[in-house]
């Protein structure tokens, strides 16, 4: 029998393997992909990066580790991660106690035994006293069941289950269906490696210029030099990301030109033209600086106003660029999108956008996409269309608690759980990053180490008093989910307008439920610290 079993072998398995080893504790991580990585292992699409910096979204728990990687950009692409991530694994010997191509079918709860079976696909079963769900908030693509999804007779690839092999595309006719995040990072490169590229528009996208530079090697060491204070500072802030600012590796302006002027700090304070001249000489990402932007629906509108405005100058057909500009929801609803060239794609021959708005899908057939205005003729058809977010990977993991209670069934309205950390009736299961916890709205590897870092103290706690279990008290849980409810009341993130997989709403019949803590990771954090304190309020110990 194991102590821990791990589901999931991303940031947050490979962690709490770290972590739990380190502990003393048998440990086990069961990982569906062959190898490490999580997220960054299924991400492959040509123009994945992450939109964190990478020396902020990198572990905190080595300094040695700190010490010796080097990024080789700012903003740092799929590839690069991966390698990080298949060093950090080396670097630590993780794959010993990693089982791959393993993906769990159930986590059943022996009650009078007071420990988890878990068995996987293969039919491997696994029993441990204490089940990490390490599952990740985006790691079940959502596919959409389209009419005659199935006839088609050329490739089918999905954004987020990207072949390992090489997929090559030139010359053919290429289709993509989502302009999300994915969808945009992955358009501008599809178009340059295509013949030709159909995008398949639902909702217009607001995006901004991602940063695209190289790693500056004094900036590196600059970092490195204050990492203890960085990692300090990422605790701080309500993102977990620390905003450190080098000092001595600061570039001085070109040719001695003045520093740019300051910006307000409202878009209030000025006029949509002085707005707009604004953008025109420092992009679009400005408008995201504006605080009112995200509190005052008359200033958010006023940002829209310049985005679209700025839009329409850098489509070069107007009707093309109409179909982009978002209309029906602001700035700050959705996860803000980052890009590189992206409307600038549109201004190519080789690229055509269908705004599905406006002509309605009507099939899939053998030859490719029929809208109500004909055939879009296709060698490759490409899905961007997300993943069922959150909830996806724990619901479809057949996990089954006290009494035979399905997980499935408690979270049949939407998720319900303690701190985002654990659920009344699953005793000894943990969720890292789970929902109620400010997961996707926080640099995820410092959420991923906090979430760990309770779990590894809780249970070591638990082996030091000589108690079995815990869980939470079905009371503290309702009373979190009603505060995760409340802080997100009033915020872009509610707005009637808005429908984001922050709220479920790109999956059918899922409960539209605003999923993730908005209150601040540091809120979030000394809460988490404060229920230890006062002896693991709201949990039952026994
Ligand atoms: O998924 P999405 P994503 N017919 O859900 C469309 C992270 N991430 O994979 O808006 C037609 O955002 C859908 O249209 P609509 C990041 O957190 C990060 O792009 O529902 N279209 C939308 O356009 C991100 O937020 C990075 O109308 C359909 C698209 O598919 C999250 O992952 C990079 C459709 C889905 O967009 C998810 O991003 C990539 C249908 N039936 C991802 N169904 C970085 O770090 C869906 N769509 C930068």
């Amino acid at each position: 029998m194991l102590d821990v079993v791990v589901v999931g072998g991303g940031f947050a398995g490979m962690y709490a393997l770290y972590r739990l080893r380190r502990d003393g504790w048998k440990v086990r991580v069961l990982e569906a992909g062959t190898d490490v990585g999580g997220t960054w292992y299924w991400n492959r699409y040509p123009g994945a990066r992450c939109d964190v910096p990478s020396l902020e979204y990198s572990f905190g728990f080595s300094p040695e580790l700190e010490q010796e990687w080097d990024w080789p950009e700012v903003f740092s692409a799929q590839t690069d991660i991966l390698e990080y991530a298949n060093h950090v694994a080396d670097r630590f010997d993780l794959r010993r106690d990693m089982q791959f191509n393993c993906r769990v079918r159930s986590v059943e709860y022996n009650e009078p035994e007071g420990h988890w079976q878990l068995t996987s696909e293969d039919g491997d079963t696994f029993v441990a006293r204490y089940v990490i769900m390490a599952t990740g908030c985006l790691s079940v693509p959502n596919k959409p069941d389209l009419p005659g999804a199935d006839t088609f007779s050329g490739r089918v690839l999905h954004t987020g289950l990207w072949p390992k092999e090489h997929v090559d595309l030139e010359g053919l006719r290429v289709g993509i269906i989502g302009t999300g995040s994915s969808g945009v990072q992955a358009i501008p490169e599809l178009a340059r490696q295509s013949g030709h590229l159909t995008v398949f528009q639902r909702t217009p996208v607001y995006t901004v210029p991602a940063n695209r530079n190289r790693m500056r090697p004094a900036v590196q060491d600059e970092f490195r030099e204050n990492y203890r204070k960085i990692r300090e500072m990422q605790q701080q802030n309500r993102g977990g990301v620390s905003g450190f600012s080098p000092v001595r590796s600061r570039r001085a302006p070109a040719n001695g030109a003045p520093k740019p002027a300051r910006l307000p700090e409202n878009i209030g304070e000025l006029t949509p033209e002085e707005t707009l001249e604004v953008v025109r000489e420092r992009g679009l990402g400005v408008l995201l600086g504006f605080g009112d932007v995200y509190t005052d629906l008359d200033m958010n509108e006023r940002a829209n106003e310049v985005y679209r405005a700025a839009v329409r100058e850098m489509v070069s057909d107007p009707e093309v660029a109409e179909k982009l500009l978002p209309k029906t929801y602001g700035l700050g609803c959705k996860r803000q999108v980052l890009d590189r060239d992206y409307y600038a794609t549109y201004n190519r021959d080789d690229v055509h956008l269908v705004d599905l708005q406006a002509e309605a899908l009507e099939t899939i057939e053998p030859g490719g996409v029929r809208t109500v205005k004909g055939l879009y003729e296709l060698d490759v058809l490409i899905y961007a269309t997300g993943f069922d977010a959150m909830t996806g990977a724990l619901l479809r993991a057949g996990i089954v608690g006290r009494g035979g209670r399905t997980l499935n069934d408690k979270w049949s309205y939407g998720p319900v759980a303690y701190l985002g950390l654990q659920m009344h009736g699953f005793p000894n299961l943990f969720t890292v990053t789970g929902p109620g916890s400010p997961s996707v709205l926080c640099n995820m590897l410092v959420a991923i180490e906090q979430h760990v870092n309770w779990i590894a103290d809780c249970i070591g706690h638990l082996r030091d008093n000589a108690m079995q279990t815990i869980e939470p008290t079905p009371e503290a849980e309702d009373t979190w989910v009603r505060h995760v409810n409340e802080v997100a009341q009033g915020t872009m993130f509610t707005a009637p307008t808005c429908n984001s997989w922050y709220l479920g709403a790109n999956i059918e019949g899922k409960p539209r439920i605003f999923m993730p803590y908005v209150g601040g990771f540091p809120r979030y954090r000394e809460r988490c610290e404060a229920v230890v304190a006062a002896g693991y309020e709201g949990f039952t110990v026994a």
